[in-house]
């Protein structure tokens, strides 16, 4: 009878502290859905999923990041739209069609605002990157970490690029931005908006003549097997954030927030190690699959071409001009 007694009171405690345990984690664990553009080997595919990883060891698996690969939720876009109202938790965005949401994130898309790659890390470092952060969390997202995407250039299916007036009358894919509609426009191009993943389609059918981006992109996607001219404009360096729904990451314990935040700079560390090496893989190989390549030395022609973009932007926007000349004069 004793023992029996004891058995029933030893399984009900167990019971109340499994119901206590299972509560608690109700509570308090977090389940991410992440949004990646990129397919598998992709130095930021790579990069979110050492993320996702750290994240769970970090927070004692307070906090867990399920990554979708491969642009599978959705165009970049309605994810950037999803994040900031909550349908997902998080992703790697280019800061590109960050833009038309937040007036901040949009002066990295003024063509040759920043001089090289070390200009950029310097500027969104520092100061600069302060207040694009800031005015990225005023419309909901809250960037963790910057990810490198190169620099950006012209490629198309006709012709070599070597001067302003050879874009005249082409068709070129851009990323939904009115800037770089503009940009197009500025060279006496057609701009085309369209979604990464119609370009390879696009560019195929004629439905445009050309597209820009980096040397990896333009390699992970085929595009240089249907547009096989890559001319060295780098007219935009473009970087890109791990960026977080605000609720979601405010929500998180103090110690969580950290973190996953250390979580986020120590994948941008990989990534931005895997992007180098990815940059010098993939030229290799589309040089190596017959890409005819030109390099534009001098860009002064490109530069004066697309200023008009600035003056423009800058004039409807004047607030940002003391955001803009922090950034031209980050050292
Ligand atoms: C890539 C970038 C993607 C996407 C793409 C595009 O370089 O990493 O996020 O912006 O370009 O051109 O749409």
């Amino acid at each position: 009878m004793f023992i029996k007694k004891l058995k029933l009171t030893r399984s009900v405690t167990l019971t109340a502290a499994a119901i206590a345990v299972s509560m608690t984690s109700a509570a308090t664990a977090a389940e991410w859905k992440g949004w990646n553009i990129h397919k598998p080997g992709y130095p930021n595919t790579v990069a979110m999923d050492k993320f996702a990883d750290l994240v769970k060891a970090k927070t004692n698996g307070n906090v867990t990041v399920k990554m979708f690969h491969s642009g599978v939720l959705g165009s970049q876009p309605d994810a950037i739209e999803q994040v900031r109202i909550g349908g997902l938790a998080i992703g790697n965005f280019n800061l590109g069609p960050i833009g038309p949401m937040a007036a901040e994130a949009n002066v990295v898309s003024l063509p040759f605002i920043f001089k090289d790659m070390g200009h950029m890390h310097r500027a969104l470092d520092g100061a600069a990157g302060d207040k694009i952060s800031a005015g990225m969390e005023k419309i909901g997202l809250i960037a963790l970490a910057w990810y490198d995407s190169g620099a950006r250039s012209f490629y198309n299916s006709k012709k070599p690029i070597m001067t302003p007036a050879d874009v005249t009358g082409l068709k070129v894919r851009v990323m939904n931005n009115e800037l770089y509609s503009g940009m197009i426009s500025a060279l006496g191009g057609n701009p085309s908006p369209m979604a990464f993943s119609e370009v390879y389609q696009s560019l195929k059918t004629g439905v445009v003549d050309g597209a820009e981006n980096n040397w990896p992109s333009y390699e992970s996607t085929g595009h240089f097997e249907v547009a096989g001219y890559y001319s060295l404009s780098q007219h935009l360096i473009i970087p890109e954030c791990v960026c977080v729904n605000a609720k979601a990451f405010n929500g998180l314990s103090a110690a969580d927030q950290t973190a996953v935040k250390e979580a986020a700079r120590e994948s941008a560390v990989l990534q931005r190690e895997l992007w180098e090496k990815r940059a010098v893989a993939s030229r290799e190989k589309v040089m190596k699959a017959g890409v005819k390549f030109n390099d534009i030395p001098n860009k002064a022609a490109f530069m004066a071409a697309m200023a008009p973009v600035h003056t423009k932007y800058l004039a409807a926007n004047p607030d940002l001009v003391p955001l803009v000349n922090l950034i031209k004069n980050t050292k």
